[in-house]
């Protein structure tokens, strides 16, 4: 077994040098002899390492009997994680108990999960972890927490992965004392260089910066009327000198695009603050972009960002917490989501522009060559990482994906299975993949359909909050009345003006947006406004529609326990992970009944239009709870009221 880099290679074997074609981590993996002679050579040291991992990897599922000899290489150099890791241990939208990096104000004393989490993140090819939360805190970069920082970047190094960190946008004047933060003052300047040249001292190899700056109320640029390229580029110059890099997020909105005005629109923040600013990046900065223009949705259409900044180099933001998509609690397996925009077209000046050949820089390509994704992870010191056992499968695929968006989900998936399961019961195979491959569909079923967006609680994010997500008063997305459901985001509609979101994309996907017609059924009420008995493509009409997806995907979840349970006693899984996702199986069953029933009674209520099938309302087996003898429980009034049936609860 032969393991190094092409140079290491040709030179210890000068007479027969390798001449392989590979680019960046990329790497070459041979076995001959059925598998006794093993070659694996990386196009640089990491790539040496995933091609150690990959035969690893084939080895354990069986797919090395048979001679393998093949050549790859990443479609983009930035393969990153952020962790919104708060330095109490905290973890904004993390599911799996406390930080393994932070804990009072520090840098854990132990660092082994960090070790441990660095080496599962370099077997999926992921590059760099940025550790601290997007909504910074100025004591991360302060320099007592330095060294903290640098053990973390000690624990990543040999596994290739290089540490990336978030810095709060006004630390010169909670650090330093300054009275401004304006990224054009030089004093700021020099606030920012000194402190990038201290973390390097100690760090030599930090990734860079990743910055969220005028969003959410955290401050920035526009605080002193500077520009999202002034911020980033004060930041660029700082870590230029490093080979440092700038992810400078795209995710921003304020208050006005919240408000109660029906022209206001969040899902126009983004462009309209990037408006005149491409080409304005220095080299060195990378444009970060959440998949849809709101927030992590359940489905959305391609952020329209993606076809404004053909001169600056972007990479993609997903998301594997599944902040509004049930928490690590419901299964649901996220690729076909994130493909839904990965592989759509954005036709920018009508030429075939995918958002995975955007972000991979075919498209464009910018000298600097960058481009790539990140994924929140948010993992906790649980020992599954995530929470929950079958979430795993979301980070697994983050990194296939990141290497190539064009690779099959259901194969991605498969490997994982074998990998983390075993290789010897098909039954469990073909178990796993049927309801991961239905888990995303039936969670949008019983969630928000047609491009409603999850219509989740609007802090917590979890469970169903419509009255919120309706209201006139707040920022709202679903703008039921008596006749009509959704956000008109049209130019113009025939009768009024909507909030023109649609006019931000390329003409061809302009048209087909703008037009009632040609939006296809499932972005329907992300785009337009329309009478509930309006049919859709399908022949339903829309308040039926919603009407049997959260039925049949209520049902869907409580054939997931069903299926679950037929594994029990598997050859490929023990009683311990049996149990534990049985436990979350049942509870998503149930928690899909409480949202089904607070949708469809709350679409009930509002559009007074019955259900064709008679079923809202009607639930001829159920027991109201607070209707039995209560011993040591009292009935409580549930907020939302939807939320419960009677709107009580017992407590
Ligand atoms: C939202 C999260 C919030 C994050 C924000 C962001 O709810 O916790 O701070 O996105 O991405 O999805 O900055």
């Amino acid at each position: 077994m032969i393991v190094g880099t092409i140079d290491q290679y040709n030179h210890a074997f000068p007479h027969a040098p390798l001449n392989l074609s590979f680019s960046g981590d990329g790497f070459s993996l041979r076995t001959q002899g059925n598998g006794k002679v093993v070659r694996i050579v990386g196009h640089n040291e990491r790539g040496a390492l995933y091609g150690a991992f990959e035969y690893l990897s084939r080895l354990a599922q069986g797919t090395l009997s048979s001679n393998v000899d093949y050549t790859t290489s990443p479609s983009a150099p930035i393969r990153w994680t952020n962790e919104w890791d708060n330095m109490d241990g905290s973890i904004e939208r993390g599911y799996a108990g406390n930080s393994i990096f932070f804990e009072n104000g520090a840098v854990l004393a132990n660092l082994s999960r960090v070790t441990q989490y660095a080496r599962l993140l370099a077997s999926i090819r992921v590059n760099a972890v940025v550790v601290n939360n997007v909504n910074a805190d100025p004591a991360t970069l302060e320099s007592n927490n330095i060294n903290g920082l640098g053990r973390i970047a000690d624990a990543f190094r040999p596994y290739g992965i290089q540490l990336g960190l978030s810095p709060y946008f006004a630390s010169p004047v909670n650090i330093s004392g300054l009275p401004t933060y304006d990224p054009l003052d030089s004093r700021v300047i020099a606030f920012w260089q000194n402190k990038t040249d201290e973390i390097y001292k100690r760090i030599p190899d930090m990734a860079g910066y990743l910055v969220k700056a005028s969003s959410e109320g955290q401050p920035g640029p526009l605080d002193y009327n500077r520009t999202l390229a002034q911020a980033a580029n004060l930041f660029a110059k700082a870590v230029k000198p490093y080979g440092g890099l700038v992810m400078y997020r795209g995710f921003i909105y304020d208050a006005t695009y919240d408000k109660a005005d029906w022209t206001a629109d969040r899902a126009k923040g983004a462009v309209d603050y990037f408006n005149g600013l491409d080409g304005k990046f220095d080299d060195n900065v990378v444009v970060q972009i959440k998949y849809g223009p709101v927030d992590f949705q359940v489905r959305e259409p391609a952020s329209p960002l993606f076809s404004h900044l053909p001169s600056t180099s972007m990479a993609l933001e997903v998301e594997v917490s599944q902040e509004y998509l049930g928490q690590q609690c419901h299964l649901a397996y996220l690729p076909p989501l994130w493909k839904t925009v990965t592989d759509f077209d954005l036709r920018i000046n009508g030429t075939s522009s995918r958002v995975r050949d955007i972000i991979t820089n075919k498209r464009f390509k910018h000298p600097s060559r960058l481009g790539g994704s990140a994924a929140v992870v948010n993992v906790g010191q649980n020992s599954t990482w995530l929470g929950s056992h079958l979430a795993m499968s979301n980070l697994y695929a983050y990194g296939r994906l990141a290497w190539n968006w064009e690779s099959d989900e259901t194969e991605i998936l498969q490997d994982w299975v074998r990998l983390t399961f075993g290789r010897r019961d098909p039954h469990l195979m073909n178990t796993i993949t049927q309801m991961s491959l239905a888990s995303w569909p039936a969670y949008e079923n019983y969630t928000g359909n047609l491009g409603t967006m999850t219509i989740t609680d609007i802090y917590t994010h979890f469970g169903p909050n419509p009255q919120r997500r309706e209201s006139k008063t707040s920022g709202t997305w679903l703008r039921a009345d008596e006749k009509s459901i959704g956000m008109d985001r049209t130019v113009w509609n025939g009768t009024g003006p909507g909030t023109g979101f649609a006019r931000q994309y390329p003409d061809e996907v302009y048209q087909m947006y703008e037009d009632l017609e040609n939006t296809p059924d499932n972005l329907l009420l992300w785009f337009h406004h329309v009478p509930y008995t309006r049919r859709l493509h399908s022949g339903e009409t829309v308040v039926q529609h919603f009407y049997n997806a959260h039925y049949s995907g209520a049902q869907t979840a409580a054939d997931f326990v069903r299926m679950w349970q037929s594994l029990h006693g598997s050859a490929d899984l023990d009683e311990e992970r049996y149990q534990e996702v049985l436990f979350r199986q049942v509870f998503q069953a149930g928690h899909a009944l409480v949202w089904r029933d607070a949708i469809v009674n709350w679409l009930h209520n509002v559009s007074g239009i019955p259900d064709d099938l008679g079923r809202v309302g009607h639930h001829p087996w159920r027991i109201e709870a607070e209707s039995m003898l209560l011993d040591g429980y009292k009935p409580y009034a549930v907020d939302p009221f939807e939320a419960a049936s009677n709107s009580t609860a017992i407590v």
